[in-house]
Order: structure tokens, then C-alpha cells, then sequence
């Protein structure tokens, strides 16, 4: 009896997925679809939360207070990402505790390109452009993710992430119209910034252990390689339009497959970031943990609070 309830369940599961309609946290799960959920959610959580640091660290060194209001919302909007995304992965009966503690101890990841370092203002501008860019590819089709609560959180986080974008992009205009040494600290952070993007889509489909599984439980509705290349398509001709050159001889545009083709990106420098010896993981790691500790006595009060209200 109990075999058949289960195989109902999972049936009833499939089925939900292949229509493309949403799974809710009160339904059957395999326990695996759940645990995959819960990576990539809290990942995805940890690179909001982690990913307000490169920018943060410029908010008391803004050009101009219409700059700091900017960057301020920004980074503001971020944390709220974090936080709608720990909810939702909160539905899948994982604490935020449990969470912040994976992170911290490194048992769960966050996104590779906030191991970089933020070296000049401008840097603001290309974030916003490029790593912003490559985020909207990459998450605007998991609004139809097949987990309920991923999915509506991920609408809203995708409004916001246009304007991050376009910020970016505006800030770096400007600096492409100001002067020679302007235009060249644009240049020079976009060289930087340009192939951590790209590897922001993950492993090439070919080393990337999970999408198999997670396209089939619609998780995921695109692959890496095909996302990283509709980035590409979408920016090489922003590129063009800011006077920028993306730092890749072998980006021309392939008639044939209707797209641009392009270079190589470091793969090994990408894993070794992923394995925690990027340029910044441990300051990164080091910051939120004390953060985290600093803030225990307002969680504590804030519970304590709770029960005394329950109580009464
Ligand atoms: N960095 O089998 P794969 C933002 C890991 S924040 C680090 O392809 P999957 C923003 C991967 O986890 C936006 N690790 O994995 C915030 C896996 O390891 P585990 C962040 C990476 O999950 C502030 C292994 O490599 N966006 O926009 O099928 C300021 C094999 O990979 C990375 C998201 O989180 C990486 N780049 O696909 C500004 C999007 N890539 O877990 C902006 C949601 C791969 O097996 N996430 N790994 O130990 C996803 O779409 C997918 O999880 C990924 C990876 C495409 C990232």
C-alpha cells in the first residue's frame, strides 16, 4: 500500500513538472529534487548577501551624493534579494541559521565572481553593466523555474536587476563621455571584469554535473553555455555603443550560427575560485562571518522579544 502511495505521489509530481507548472512547498518532492532546490536557491541567496560587499566597500566614496543615492538603493535592493531568496529556500525546512552557518563554513557556495576585487569606482558601473548583465540572462528565465517559491521571488529580483543594469551602464556612459583618463579606467575595468562574467554561467555543459537533472525537473530551463551566449550576443553590441573593447581576440560574429563566437575562458582559474582561492574568498567569508557574530544579540533580542509576546 505504502509503494502505491509513493508511486502516486511521484506521478502526480511528474506530471506537474512536464506541464511546466509550479511545484509548492506542501507537495511531494523526490528528496533529491529537494535537496537541489536547496542548493541553488541558497547559493543563489549567499551571492546576493556575499555580492553587497565589492560594492558596498565604495558607498563612503561615492563621487556625488547622486551617486552614493544609487549605489545606497543598490546595494539596499540586494540584500533584499537575499533575504526573499532565504525565505524561499526556508519553505523547504532549512533554517536561515543552518544556511548562513553552510556559508560561512564554506559547506555551500555563492557566486565565483564576488572573489574578485572592486579596484576604482568605476568598477560600480561595470558590475552594474556586466555582472548585473549576465545575472537578468541568466535569471529571468528561472522566474518559470519549476519551484513555486524560487520562482515568484525571482520576479520581482528581475525588476530590480534591469535597473541595476541600467545604472551600470548609464554610469560608465558618462565616464566614456568625460575624459581620455575616464575612458581608460572604463577600459581597464571592463578588461577585468569581462571573463569573470562570462564564468558566472558556470562549468561548460559538457563539465557541468547538474543541468542534466535539473533541466529535466525544470529547475533550470537553459543550459550554461546556451545563457553565457545569449549574454555575449546581448552585450557585444552595448560594447559597441559605449566605445568599449571586450578583452577577446577571437569574438567575431559567426553568420552561419547566427551568433558571436568566442574565446576560452580560464577554466582553472574559474575552479580554483569555485575551491575558495580567488583574490578575495577569504576576506569575503571573514567580513560576513563577523557580521554574523556582531549581529547575535540582535537575533537574540529579537527572539527573547518573541516569546515574551507569545507568552503574554
Ligand atoms: N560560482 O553543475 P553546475 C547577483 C558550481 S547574484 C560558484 O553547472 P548548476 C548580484 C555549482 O554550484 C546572482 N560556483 O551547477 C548580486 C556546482 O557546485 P555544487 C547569482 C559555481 O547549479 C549582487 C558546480 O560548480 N546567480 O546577480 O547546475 C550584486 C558545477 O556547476 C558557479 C545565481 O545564483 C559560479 N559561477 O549551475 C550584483 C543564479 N557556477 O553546488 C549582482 C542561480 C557553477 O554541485 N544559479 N558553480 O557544489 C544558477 O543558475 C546555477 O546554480 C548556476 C550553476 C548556473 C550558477
Amino acid at each position: 500500500m505504502k509503494v502505491e502511495d509513493d508511486l502516486g505521489l511521484e506521478e502526480r509530481f511528474e506530471r506537474i513538472v512536464a506541464r511546466r507548472d509550479r511545484i509548492e512547498p506542501r507537495d511531494w518532492m523526490p528528496e533529491a529534487y529537494r535537496k537541489t532546490v536547496i542548493r541553488q536557491v541558497a547559493q543563489h541567496a549567499h551571492s546576493e548577501i556575499i555580492g553587497m560587499q565589492p560594492e558596498g566597500n565604495w558607498i563612503g566614496r561615492a563621487p556625488s551624493l547622486r551617486r552614493k543615492a544609487i549605489l545606497l538603493a543598490k546595494v539596499q535592493d540586494e540584500a533584499g534579494h537575499g533575504l526573499y531568496l532565504y525565505s524561499a529556500t526556508e519553505t523547504l525546512g532549512v533554517s536561515r541559521d543552518e544556511l548562513t552557518e553552510n556559508l560561512i563554513s564554506g559547506r555551500q557556495k555563492y557566486s565565483s565572481i564576488f572573489n574578485y576585487p572592486t579596484l576604482s569606482y568605476t568598477d560600480v558601473g561595470t558590475i552594474g553593466w556586466l555582472v548585473d548583465g549576465a545575472a537578468i540572462c541568466n535569471q529571468v528565465p528561472l522566474c518559470r523555474t519549476s519551484f513555486g517559491p524560487y520562482g515568484r521571488a525571482m520576479i520581482r529580483i528581475c525588476k530590480e536587476e534591469s535597473f541595476h543594469q541600467r545604472q551600470g551602464y548609464e554610469l560608465l556612459m558618462t565616464m566614456m563621455r568625460g575624459t581620455d583618463a575616464q575612458r581608460e579606467m572604463v577600459q581597464e575595468s571592463v578588461n577585468r571584469f569581462w571573463w569573470p562574467a562570462l564564468m558566472m554561467f558556470g562549468p561548460p555543459d559538457d563539465s557541468s554535473p547538474n543541468t542534466a537533472q535539473s533541466m529535466a525537473w525544470g529547475i533550470k530551463t537553459h543550459t550554461n553555455d546556451e545563457l553565457r551566449q545569449k549574454f555575449v550576443d546581448m552585450t557585444v553590441p552595448q560594447a559597441d555603443a559605449l566605445g568599449v573593447t571586450l578583452p577577446d581576440p577571437d569574438l567575431v560574429w559567426n553568420e552561419e550560427r547566427g551568433h558571436y563566437d568566442l574565446g576560452t575562458p580560464d577554466w582553472d582559474e574559474f575552479w580554483s575560485v569555485v575551491g575558495g582561492n580567488g583574490p578575495c574568498n577569504t576576506q569575503r567569508i571573514e567580513h560576513r562571518r563577523r557580521a554574523w557574530e556582531d549581529g547575535a544579540w540582535v537575533r537574540e533580542a529579537a527572539m527573547a522579544y518573541a516569546e515574551k509576546e507569545q507568552t503574554a
